[in-house]
């Protein structure tokens, strides 16, 4: 099976202000989509690969090509991208909230952390919030599409939020001032599916 660009769960201009309609419709119609068609391209060249899940292909992409690296990343980390954001933002709040307060101390601790180490990915990359093996949250960077779930992973966890860092993710509104737009993009994060990813791994 092949794999496919997932919908938007909103309209490309429901991010705005802090998002404008016109990266939203480049980023996810013509980067993401060029991630899912590489990746399928990748993937027919590589009959190891047949039939595995992102997931699993991730688990293993030490084995992979770059081209499997790059685009079943890049598939990925967009495809949980969008899931984490729409319109609204707020805070964190129950269990997801106390296992901040208790991994960082504050919310606005977590924030200025994440924000630091978005500005340190020197280059393209993404800044995560995982859930270590024991449960614990911590903030980590990946370069390129590379990401936590990836088995050669300097840090590895499970995502509970990421941002892109990609000069495609914000150019076209914030410039170079990627500071501005990791500052901002806090009003468009979905909270109630960051809780979602949070549950999950604290059920295991
Ligand atoms: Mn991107």
């Amino acid at each position: 099976m092949a794999f496919t660009l997932p919908p938007l769960p909103y309209g490309y201009d429901a991010l705005e202000p802090t998002i404008d309609a016109q990266t939203m419709t480049l980023h996810h119609s013509k980067h993401h989509q060029a991630y899912v068609d590489k990746l399928n391209e990748g993937v027919g060249e590589d009959p190891s690969l047949e039939g595995k899940s992102l997931e699993e292909i991730l688990a293993g992409i030490s084995k992979a090509s770059k081209k499997v690296r790059n685009n079943g990343g890049g598939h990925w980390n967009h495809s949980f991208f969008w899931q984490i954001m729409g319109p609204g933002g707020g805070a964190p709040s129950g269990r997801l909230q106390e296992a901040i307060n208790s991994a960082f101390g504050s919310f606005d601790v977590l924030k200025a952390k994440f924000n630091e180490a978005g500005v340190g990915q020197f280059g393209s990359g993404w800044v995560w919030l995982i859930a270590g093996p024991d449960g614990r949250l911590q903030v980590t960077s990946t370069p390129n599409q590379d990401n936590p779930l990836m088995d050669d992973a300097p840090v590895k966890g499970t995502p509970i939020l990421g941002n892109d860092v990609w000069e495609h993710a914000y150019y076209l509104k914030y410039n170079n001032r990627r500071p501005e737009y990791l500052g901002a993009w806090w009003n468009v994060v979905n909270w109630a599916k960051v809780a979602e990813h949070y549950e999950r791994v604290a059920a295991r």
